[in-house]
């Protein structure tokens, strides 16, 4: 298995809306397998294939303690939603950063899982939070974008400033090898 690059904002490319998957196959669920590689090791509890500059429409979640838990879903659509919450949210695309975000409180979803298979599920609490934030990065859109202009600028300075140090410490690192 691979783990896979995570763009990190403000990457353009995390703005492109993911098409529909039509053909699950070998190569999808090679993909799968790869994002939930990833997604465990970061370690996150979701990852939309957007993340990893595939640009169609699939996720990955897993909420639980033991990480044991894997849900996949492709082609994901919410059909449902009910009340409002608010909740911390962090994401792996911006990393170090955490910002409250409002969301539908209930929702259900419908989506395929590996096999190409249909289902559907309502929840609410994290999962509920946690699906909405993945089909939001599938549309292009980020928690940052919920947040004041004033805060996003401030977020986008400072990882812009973290990786411009990180790229020249692997400059240096490859030149003193
Ligand atoms: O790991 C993650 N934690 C998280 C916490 C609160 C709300 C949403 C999330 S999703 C995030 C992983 C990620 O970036 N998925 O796109
Ligand atoms: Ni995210």
């Amino acid at each position: 298995m691979t783990k896979l690059d995570i763009l990190h904002f403000p990457d353009k490319r995390l703005r492109t809306k993911a098409v529909d998957i039509d053909v699950i196959d070998d190569a999808i669920r090679l993909l799968i397998d790869n994002m939930f590689e990833t997604m465990y090791d970061a370690p996150g509890i979701g990852l939309a294939a957007t993340q990893v500059n595939f640009h169609k429409r699939l996720i990955v979640i897993d909420i639980s303690e033991e990480k044991n838990e894997p849900l996949c879903l492709i082609n994901p659509v919410i059909t449902h939603q009910e009340g409002i919450e608010v909740m911390e949210e962090g994401c792996l695309s911006v990393p170090g950063f955490y910002g409250d975000v409002e969301r539908a409180e209930s929702i259900t979803v419908k989506a395929l899982d590996r096999q190409g298979e249909p289902f559907e599920l309502t929840t609410d609490d994290l999962l509920a939070v946690c699906i909405q934030h993945e089909i939001d990065h599938l549309n292009g859109k980020l928690f940052v974008d919920y947040l004041s202009p004033m805060k996003r600028n401030r977020i986008r300075k400072k990882i812009g400033r973290m990786e411009k140090e990180t790229a020249e410490q692997n400059t240096h690192r490859s030149s003193t090898l």
